[in-house]
C-alpha cells in the first residue's frame, strides 16, 4: 500500500511538474517575425558588400545581420513572387505545392506552416503582399494588398465584420511600405501580452516594379552615379534564352511607367505608359510633390540630349535611384520593428528574418526583373537574428534555400517536422551545432513562359562549383557553368571536352535530384509554336521606346 501511495504521489508530481515544463516550454516558444521584400536584390543590401549597395545602404537589415547571421548562399526553388511564396508556406517544391507560375490559384486548403504554428498555440498574422490568389487561411489577422498592390493609395483587402459581406476591400491612403509597417505594430502592440507566441509575416511591395519612391526620398540619390555593371551591353553566346528575353533596361522599360521620363521639355506628363494606374491613383497633394521633385531632373535630362549609350545609362541612373529609394523606406520600417521588439523587451526571444521572394537584376547582361536560374535572380538573400540561439556576427557559407524556412520555423516552435517536407531546418546549422555538409546540390525549375520578360522555362542543379541548366521549351539548350572560373555565366561550357566528367556528372546529380523530389515526365511541357510568337508580337509592341534599340 505504501508503495502504491508514493508511486501515486510520484506520478502526480511528475504530471504536476511536466504541465509546468510544457507551460513554460510554451510560453517560451520563440516569436517569429518573417519579413519579406518584393524584389529586393542581395546587390541591394550593405551587409553583403557589393559596390552598389555601398552607396545606398540599408543600416537596419544590416543590424538584423550583424546581431544574428547573413545567409550568403540562399536560392530560391523558382525564381517568381507567387511559385516562391508558395514554397516558403509549404516547405514544398512548385510541382508539389501545385503553384508553378504567377497567376495561378494557390490551394489554400493544403497544408501550411502557418497553419501548423496556429493549430500549436501561436497567434499568427500577415500582412502586405499576398499575390497567390484566394483568402489566406492559417492566420488569425491578415490584412493584404489587392493582387500586386500600388505603391500609392494602395488597396488592402482583410475579413469584413459586417454580415452582409466577407471582405472589406478600402483604398487607405498613404505609402505602402509605411502602411504595411503601421499594421504590423500594430498588431505587435495588440498581441504582446497576449501570452501566446506570435509569428507575423510582413509582405512589403517594395522593391517591386514600377519603383515608386516615398515622397520623402524623391531626391535621395540625385547626386550619386552608380557604377555600371560590366556585363551592361553583353553580347550573348551560346545563350539563346537570354538573347530572347525582353528584360533590358534600356529597351523593355517604359519610359514613362518605369523611369518617371516625360513627353517633353517642361511638361509632366509621362512619357511612355501603358499603366496610368499607378500615377492616377496619387491624391493632388502627392503628385504636386511628386512633379515638383521630377520636373527640373526631367528637364535637365531633355536639355542633354542623349542618345545610344548615354542614354542606355541615363536610365541605368535613374532606375537605379528610384529602385534603391524604395528600399530606404523598406530599411526604415525594418528599425521600427526593430526598435519596438527592443523597447517592448520582445527582442530577446523573437526571430527576425528579412528576405525577399527572389532576387533581382540591377543591370547585369543589361537586365532587370529576375526567373533566370543564373546567380543574380537565383540569389535570394536572408538575414536572420535569434539572440537567444544565434551568435552575433554569424555567416553561414552553405547552400540554403526557401525550402527549408518552413521546418525552421517549426523547429523553433518545437513542432515535428512532417517527413514529406523537401527542405531541412536550418536551426541547428544557423546555431553552429551542425556538423558536414549541408546540402551539395539545389534543383531549380522556373515555367513562367511565355509572360512578361519572355524568359524560357527551363531547370537545373546547382553544385558548390558548378551550374547545369536545361532551356526545353520553344528552345533546347543546355547550359554549363564553372562558377568558381567565371561568376557571371558568361561563358557557356556545355558539350566542351575538358568539362565532359563534370557535365556527365551533373546530368547524374540532376537526376538523382529529380527522384527525390519526385519530379514527372508531366514537368516539362512545351509551348505551341504560335502561342510562344503571338507572345513575342504582343510583348514587342509594348516595348519600352518609341524610337530604335540600343545595340549590344
Ligand atoms: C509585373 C511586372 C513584371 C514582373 C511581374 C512579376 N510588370 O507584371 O515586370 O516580372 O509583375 O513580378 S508591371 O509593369 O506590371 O510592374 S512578381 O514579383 O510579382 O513575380
Ligand atoms: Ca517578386
Amino acid at each position: 500500500m505504501k508503495k502504491l501511495l508514493s508511486f501515486g504521489l510520484f506520478m502526480s508530481l511528475f504530471f504536476v511538474y511536466s504541465c509546468n515544463d510544457k507551460d513554460q516550454e510554451a510560453s517560451q516558444a520563440p516569436n517569429i517575425i518573417y519579413i519579406m521584400a518584393d524584389d529586393h536584390a542581395q546587390q541591394a543590401i550593405s551587409a553583403y558588400g557589393h559596390p552598389v549597395s555601398q552607396l545606398a545602404p540599408t543600416p537596419n537589415i544590416d543590424r538584423i545581420a550583424r546581431e544574428g547571421a547573413l545567409f550568403k548562399r540562399n536560392y530560391c526553388t523558382n525564381s517568381l513572387c507567387g511559385p516562391s511564396r508558395a514554397v516558403v508556406l509549404t516547405g514544398l517544391h512548385s510541382h508539389i505545392n501545385g503553384f508553378r507560375m504567377n497567376g495561378e490559384q494557390f490551394d489554400n486548403n493544403q497544408r501550411t506552416f502557418p497553419k501548423m504554428l496556429q493549430k500549436n498555440n501561436y497567434t499568427t498574422a500577415l500582412f502586405g503582399k499576398w499575390h497567390i490568389g484566394g483568402a489566406p487561411q492559417g492566420f488569425d489577422s491578415w490584412d493584404i494588398l489587392n493582387d500586386q498592390g500600388n505603391y500609392y493609395n494602395p488597396e488592402f483587402i482583410h475579413e469584413s465584420n459586417s454580415k452582409d459581406k466577407k471582405y472589406d476591400t478600402i483604398i487607405e491612403t498613404g505609402y505602402a511600405t509605411d502602411i504595411i509597417t503601421e499594421k504590423a505594430l500594430n498588431f505587435l502592440k495588440e498581441n504582446k501580452d497576449s501570452g501566446k507566441p506570435i509569428m507575423m509575416m510582413v509582405h512589403h511591395k517594395a522593391p517591386h516594379r514600377n519603383w515608386m519612391p516615398p515622397l520623402r526620398y524623391l531626391h535621395l540619390f540625385d547626386s550619386i552615379q552608380f557604377p555600371i555593371p560590366d556585363s551592361y551591353y553583353r553580347h550573348f553566346e551560346k545563350q539563346e534564352a537570354s538573347e530572347d528575353q525582353l528584360q533590358t533596361i534600356y529597351n523593355d522599360m517604359y519610359e514613362g511607367h518605369d523611369l518617371r521620363m516625360s513627353k517633353e521639355y517642361g511638361s509632366t506628363e509621362l512619357a511612355h505608359n501603358p499603366w496610368t494606374r499607378d500615377f492616377t491613383r496619387m491624391n493632388e497633394e502627392q503628385r504636386a510633390i511628386w512633379d515638383a521633385a521630377y520636373l527640373p531632373k526631367n528637364n535637365a535630362f531633355h536639355k542633354a540630349n542623349l542618345s545610344g549609350k548615354a542614354l542606355a545609362e541615363w536610365k541605368f541612373q535613374r532606375y537605379m535611384q528610384d529602385y534603391l529609394a524604395t528600399i530606404r523606406a523598406v530599411d526604415d520600417g525594418v528599425g521600427a520593428l526593430l526598435d519596438y521588439l527592443d523597447e517592448s523587451g520582445l527582442a530577446e526571444n523573437t526571430i527576425v528574418i528579412y528576405t525577399t521572394d527572389q532576387g533581382f537584376y540591377l543591370g547585369e547582361n543589361g537586365w532587370f526583373d529576375k526567373r533566370f536560374m543564373y546567380e543574380p535572380s537565383l540569389e535570394m538573400p536572408m538575414v536572420m537574428r535569434y539572440p537567444k540561439g544565434i551568435k552575433a556576427g554569424t555567416v553561414i557559407e552553405d547552400m540554403t534555400q526557401n525550402l527549408d524556412f518552413a521546418p525552421t520555423f517549426l523547429d523553433y516552435a518545437g513542432v515535428p517536422i512532417p517527413e514529406d517536407f523537401q527542405g531541412k531546418s536550418l536551426k541547428s546549422l544557423v546555431e553552429n551545432n551542425s556538423e558536414g555538409v549541408f546540402r551539395d546540390a539545389i534543383y531549380y525549375h522556373y515555367y513562367d513562359f511565355p509572360a512578361f520578360h519572355m524568359v524560357k522555362r527551363h531547370y537545373g542543379v546547382r553544385t558548390d562549383r558548378y551550374k547545369l541548366m536545361h532551356f526545353y521549351d520553344d528552345n533546347d539548350q543546355w547550359e554549363l557553368y564553372d562558377l568558381e572560373k567565371d561568376p557571371t555565366e558568361a561563358n557557356n561550357l556545355y558539350g566542351d571536352k575538358q568539362y565532359a566528367e563534370v557535365q556527365s556528372q551533373l546530368h547524374a546529380r540532376l537526376k538523382e535530384l529529380q527522384a527525390q523530389y519526385g519530379v514527372t515526365d508531366n514537368e516539362f511541357k512545351k509551348t505551341p509554336k504560335e502561342k510562344v510568337d503571338r507572345a513575342y508580337k504582343n510583348f514587342e509592341k509594348l516595348r519600352g521606346r518609341s524610337d530604335k534599340l540600343i545595340e549590344r
